[in-house]
């Protein structure tokens, strides 16, 4: 990497490629990014959503799962950050003009009531609710193919969440080993286990905290923690309407408007 000004160029290309729905050739095709750089390039990329009047709302962590890493040949945790434009109400509508080639993937969803002291070797007791969530990433490179450093620099392929209703953990008891299922237009198309989650959906918080501190993110009251997805992503289509099942947990769903509703 040929120092920040070329970052800053990268940061451009990958922020236009998000905004305008655009597909982009991979970073790593000309650039030998280094881990940290791609880390430093998604801060500048998500600082352009923010510099538009967007807010941080979140993290989020990928390939927590071996049926996600499989999926996408990659077999690293990453750290993302989520937005207040990204968030689209339970039940709610999204446009497919936002997204390039959307997958949705079903997720869990924890809220943080305190800051997290990143130094905490115990951070589980910032958590105050858990949700069922529905995630849709969107990478902005072409055919959806990236190496660890692409889709880092690309906010880890973050483009859209929902979360279910939050219920408290107390009630909702262990949640290591709880079936999942995500249904499009209610034909079932993948079923998997919270325990594909790092073995447990609750590890994520800590995951969270040590790639926090490790690549310069916040884990601050309010915010939400998408912990990773428990089954491979779905390709998404105009029309379509999405359903995600955690047992015991509850139900998260979303629709993508039809290609004639978002025409003008
Ligand atoms: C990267 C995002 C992975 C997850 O839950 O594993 C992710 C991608 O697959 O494009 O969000
Ligand atoms: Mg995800």
């Amino acid at each position: 990497m040929s120092g920040d000004m070329r970052l800053g160029e990268l940061a451009d290309i990958l922020d236009g490629a998000q905004h305008g729905a655009q597909a982009t050739p991979q970073v790593s095709t000309s650039e030998a990014l280094s881990l940290a750089d791609a880390y430093a390039l998604q801060h500048l990329v998500v600082a352009k959503r923010l510099e538009r009047g967007d807010r941080i709302s979140g993290v989020k962590l990928g390939f927590t799962s071996r049926a996600k890493a499989q999926q996408m040949g990659v077999d690293d945790v990453i750290i993302g950050s989520i937005t207040e434009g990204m968030r689209i109400d339970e039940g709610g509508v999204t446009e497919p003009a936002l997204y390039i080639h959307p997958r949705v993937e079903p997720e869990v969803a924890y809220l943080l009531g305190s800051d997290v002291d990143l130094d905490d070797a115990d951070a589980s007791h910032a958590i105050v609710a858990v949700a069922p969530a529905l995630e849709i990433i969107d990478s902005r490179y072409r055919d959806f193919k990236f190496s660890l450093e692409d889709v880092v620099a690309d906010n880890t392929s973050a483009a859209g969440y929902v979360i279910g209703a939050w219920q408290d953990p107390a009630a909702v008891g262990d949640l290591g080993n709880r079936g999942v299922r995500l249904e499009i237009d209610g034909a079932l198309v993948e079923t998997g286990s919270t325990a594909a989650i790092l073995g447990h959906p609750a590890r994520a918080v800590d995951a969270a905290r040590r790639m926090a501190a490790l690549h310069g993110f916040e884990l601050r009251a309010g915010m939400v923690l998408l912990a990773g997805a428990a089954t491979a992503a779905v390709p998404l289509a105009p029309g379509a309407t999405v359903e995600a099942t955690v047992t015991g947990l509850g139900r998260v769903a979303v629709r993508v408007a039809a290609k004639e509703e978002s025409d003008d």
